[in-house]
């Protein structure tokens, strides 16, 4: 085998146009010192523990929770900014009305006077990361400057981060997308998230936390990402991607959108229940899926990352085994509450008690929650015991079914069946769901989340849905589309479905349609299972409930169709046709 090019090469030697691009950035922001990231064992272990020396991580308990750490962010900074956050086009329509607008030049201003010398006395991390398996023709690369230390150890977790993407930046012509982060003065008065997509640059200042600063992640894989799947003919999408191996021994690959901390992570790691023995479950990602038509007409997905920054709260032995399992060691707690021994504790942990709070305050339940609810960990795929070698596949998995739902306290059925593409992309337009603490604002208010992209996509939506039709039409073997609600409530707040590993039982329905092989009943909304449909053997669950669940109230899904008509147009002009001649037609079918 040939030898790789650049194995002998210093790190600022490999790619001249990331060399030059961090002289220029060092030139504006200052820095004490640089630091080319290789991304080795030895330097994550070298940053941990200078991190620990300085107070910015906190090693935990080391019999319970070995290699584990807390890191705790500024309290004014500990979920995404979404009015913060903007898509700089050229012209304001291509941003659309569904994203925040700035012209480049204004934007590119703005940010030169709050990076202008930003990292005096810092260190400047250079961060080459891979998005995708590093063969993968369907990866894409980018470099994080940032002075933030933590982020480094995120983005070493989270993407294939080091030297081996720099090499490969180095072959693919030294593109690269460029994303510039500070974590400034961590002011929310100086915090701005920008996105230019023709350019594809990313500029993110005055936020340490997660989406904000991860900049692999929503910036990169999803809206700079999204713009360029359009124009190259692909799609990128806020999807997990899970296989399916049924009794039989075949497996069957589903991706789902959900909005954040809509349970997207743990329906990727499902657990079968012990009432359906035989099934096994694959993870391929947990967040984000790159979707691409392949030769066999067919959609074949990747997960561009390598790590998972899933929300703490709600996570334990009994609705996900898999994930506690694999955070009790080798992973990063953000904004977790402490037990007097030094474990991480957060709400809906079994065992124990807080201590300390997230804030690092003795715990007082009159300051609310002890872990923050947006509070989360980073771990290694790896550490998954459902984690499937073929996420390392170049080519990806083949997709048979897409997934949309929401959180609905109201309305939306347990499970619906889109009838055609074309109407599974006015039902993935029209999702609505409650906001949740994974970005900062009200929480619990249902709005319009199309594609669980509301807060991500980096152009106009009529842009969007359009394109989103147009790669139906070019696949001869699409997935069948459907939508899903593990959230509805009866009158006491009480969730009607018992959720998490149960949930593949909507999932064996989905197998089987597509399939062929189990029926369902046409409603004005789409293809509903009837109870017969669904396998509810060991649930215990009443029939009354769940009549309840696959049924929806005329009166309100009526109410729920001219909503949906004024959001999109509301949308504006380039919302397609297509879309309208669809709600068009579940009224007809309505008779309303
Ligand atoms: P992001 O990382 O923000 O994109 O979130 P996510 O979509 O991966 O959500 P996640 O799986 O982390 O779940 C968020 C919250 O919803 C957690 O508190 C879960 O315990 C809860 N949850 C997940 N699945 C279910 C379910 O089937 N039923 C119920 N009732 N709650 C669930
Ligand atoms: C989300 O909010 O959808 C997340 C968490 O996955 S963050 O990386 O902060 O965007
Ligand atoms: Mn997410």
């Amino acid at each position: 085998m040939a030898s790789a090019p650049h194995t002998l090469a210093s790190l600022p030697e490999i790619s001249r146009n990331v060399a030059t691009w961090v002289a220029e950035v060092a030139a504006l922001t200052r820095p004490e010192r640089i630091h080319w990231c290789d991304g080795s064992e030895a330097e994550a272990a070298a940053l941990r523990a200078a991190l620990v020396a300085r107070g910015e991580l906190q090693p935990l308990n080391p019999d319970t929770f070995p290699r584990c750490y807390l890191y705790r962010s500024d309290p004014t900074d500990v979920a995404r900014v979404e009015h913060l956050t903007f898509v700089c086009t050229r012209t304001q329509e291509d941003a659309g009305p569904n994203n925040n607008w700035m012209a480049p030049a204004a934007a590119h201003e703005k940010m030169r006077g709050l990076f202008s010398g930003c990292m005096r006395g810092r260190t400047l991390y250079v961060v080459p990361y891979c998005m995708g398996p590093l063969d993968s023709p369907y990866a894409r690369c980018g470099v994080e400057i940032t002075d933030s230390g933590y982020v480094v150890l995120n983005m070493g977790l989270m993407t294939r981060m080091g030297r081996a993407a720099l090499e490969r930046i180095a072959t693919d012509g030294g593109r690269f997308v460029r994303g510039l982060h500070s974590t400034g003065e961590l002011d929310p008065e100086r915090r701005f998230i920008m996105h230019y997509p023709e350019e594809l640059a990313i500029e993110s200042y005055g936020s340490g936390y997660g989406g904000n600063a991860l900049l692999g992640k929503k910036c990169h894989a999803l809206r700079i990402a999204s713009y360029q799947a359009r124009t190259e003919g692909w799609l990128a999408e806020h999807m997990l991607i899970v296989g399916l191996q049924n009794p039989a021994g075949e497996t069957h690959y589903v991706a789902a959108a959900f909005p954040s901390a809509c349970g997207k992570t743990n329906l990727a790691m499902l657990i079968p229940p012990e009432s359906l023995p035989g099934w096994k479950i694959y993870t391929i990602g947990d967040d984000i899926a790159w979707l691409q038509p392949g030769p066999d007409g067919r959609l074949w997905a990747i997960n561009p990352e390598s790590g998972y920054f899933g929300v703490v709260p709600g996570t334990n032995r009994a609705t996900n085994r898999n994930a506690f399992d694999m955070i009790s060691h080798d992973a990063i707690f953000t904004n977790v509450a402490l037990t007097a021994d030094g474990e991480p504790w957060w709400e809906g942990r079994k065992k124990h008690v807080p201590a300390i709070d997230w804030q690092g305050r003795p715990y007082d339940p009159a300051n609310g929650p002890a872990a923050h609810p947006n509070s989360r960990f980073t771990v290694s795929a790896r550490q998954n015991p459902s984690y499937s070698p073929a996420a390392e596949d170049p080519h990806g998995v083949p997709i048979s079914a897409l997934i949309f739902g929401g959180r609905r306290r109201e309305l939306a059925p347990l499970v619906y069946e889109a009838r055609s593409w074309q109407h599974g992309v006015l039902v993935a337009a029209s999702v609505a769901s409650e906001t949740t603490a994974a970005a900062t604002g009200q929480v619990g208010v249902v709005r319009r989340d199309p594609m669980a992209m509301k807060p991500f996509a980096g152009y106009n939506f009529g842009d969007y849905f359009a394109h989103w039709l147009a790669m139906g039409q070019r696949l001869a073997r699409a997935p069948r589309i459907f939508h899903v609600n593990w959230f509805r409530q009866d009158a006491a707040g009480k969730f009607l479905w018992p959720g998490y590993g149960e949930n593949l039982r909507v999932l064996h329905w989905m197998l089987e349609r597509c399939a062929g092989r189990v029926g369902a009943r046409d409603g004005a909304i789409g293809l509903l299972p009837r109870p017969e449909d669904l396998d509810t053997t060991g649930l215990g669950i009443d029939p009354s409930v769940l009549a309840e669940l696959t049924t929806v109230p005329p009166a309100a899904l009526k109410k729920e169709l001219a909503d949906i008509r004024t959001y999109l147009a509301d949308l504006g002009a380039r919302t397609p046709a297509a879309l309208y001649s669809e709600l068009d037609e579940i009224e007809r079918r309505l008779g309303a």
